[in-house]
């Protein structure tokens, strides 16, 4: 029997070259090792206010660029998070075994509660949700970024907490990252990670964004103030132009080191906007194809829900059992 991952995206904006890079690429190229379940996480997405007409969209966006990047759904599930309500109950349990400190910790509710007015709840939990995602499946690897590394240590240390309190219930899920791209930095500021709610025009690639405006945004990413690239002292803009190559063209250090070693920077980008356009492109055709076939992504989620769903109740019918909870015969 094949091993279970589980990986989720939220629906919470355009999903960009940093998703694609760090996680769904990698997905694309593993799922077929494994029994692969891919979430849209719709209730993670509402832990800051979104626009509900547009959420809605962006979930069916969402799910149609799983697709159109290469996830097969014949062979991996695709599914919504809030369609298999196992996945709240779960994490209900999950939140009475995990101290609050836990939670106050993360970088992100940190960094992400900062740019709020007033902090929801869903914030803090947010990680005790995801744990309940990745535990409900008894996934074994979760590809991911590097971002949600430390929300993957959390989700091991409420599992075994579990685990010591009502016995051996769940798999300890490995964190899985890809060797290049598990950290693309934005295009206008180098020390911050590439983010969907980021707001400056000349942040992000985003997968649908038009060829045009992905060659902009690269000819104005920021760099520094060296002529040319040197890989003895690369700035950190120059150095993320070259990962995004790398990770594109699945290029080892090396040949990365030809391509670009000495070549000027505004060379480098034209090289670099070629590549991500050369690439991008045939996931925006294979995006339009899948999106004028009416009915075609409701019927892959759907599909999806209904071959999960029994892993998420049984999961959640052994956690009751464990901790005492009724469970009707
Ligand atoms: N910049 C990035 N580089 C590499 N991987 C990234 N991921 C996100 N940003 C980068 C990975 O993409 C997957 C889905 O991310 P998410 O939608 O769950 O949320 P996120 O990590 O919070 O992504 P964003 O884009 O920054 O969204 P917002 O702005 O909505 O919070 C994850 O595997 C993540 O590691």
């Amino acid at each position: 029997m094949k091993a279970r991952i589980f990986s989720g995206v939220q629906p919470s904006g355009n999903l960009h070259i940093g998703n694609y890079l760090g996680a769904l690429k990698n997905w694309v190229e593993i799922q077929g090792d494994y029994e692969s379940i891919f979430g849209i996480v719709d209730l993670h997405a509402v832990t800051v206010y979104q626009s509900p007409a547009e959420l809605r969209a962006k979930i069916l966006e969402t799910a149609a660029l799983f697709l159109a990047v290469g996830i097969d759904p014949r062979q991996s599930s695709i599914v919504v998070q809030s369609s298999v309500p196992e996945h709240s109950e779960l994490a209900w349990m999950l939140t009475c075994v995990t101290p609050v400190g836990w939670l106050e910790r993360m970088t992100q509710y940190k960094a992400k509660s900062q740019e709020q007015e007033t902090i929801g709840d869903g914030l803090l939990q947010y990680p005790v949700l995801m744990a309940a995602d990745i535990l409900i499946y008894q996934a074994a690897i979760v590809p991911v970024g590097d971002d949600q590394a430390q929300h993957l240590e959390l989700t091991r240390d409420i599992a075994q907490r579990f685990n010591s309190l009502y016995g051996e219930t769940f798999v300890m899920p490995a964190t899985h990252l890809p060797t290049v791209g598990s950290r693309v930095m934005g295009l206008d500021d180098p020390e911050k990670k590439m983010s969907k709610s980021a707001t400056g025009s000349g942040h992000a690639i985003g997968l649908l964004d038009p060829p045009e405006q992905i060659r902009k945004k690269i000819m104005r990413a920021t760099t520094d103030s060296q002529p040319q690239v040197d890989f003895d002292c690369l700035g950190a803009g120059v150095r993320n132009l070259i990962d995004i190559s790398q990770a594109f063209m699945s290029w080892t250090s090396a040949e990365s080191r030809t391509e670009f070693q000495g070549m000027r920077y505004g060379d480098l980008k034209k090289k670099v906007a070629e590549i991500v356009v050369s690439k991008v492109e045939p996931i925006q055709q294979r995006y339009r194809e899948i999106t004028s076939e009416p009915g075609y992504v409701d019927a892959v989620l759907a599909q999806g829900a209904e071959r999960v769903s029994p892993i998420a109740k049984s999961t959640v019918r052994l956690v009751k059992e464990r901790m005492g909870l009724y469970t009707a015969v």
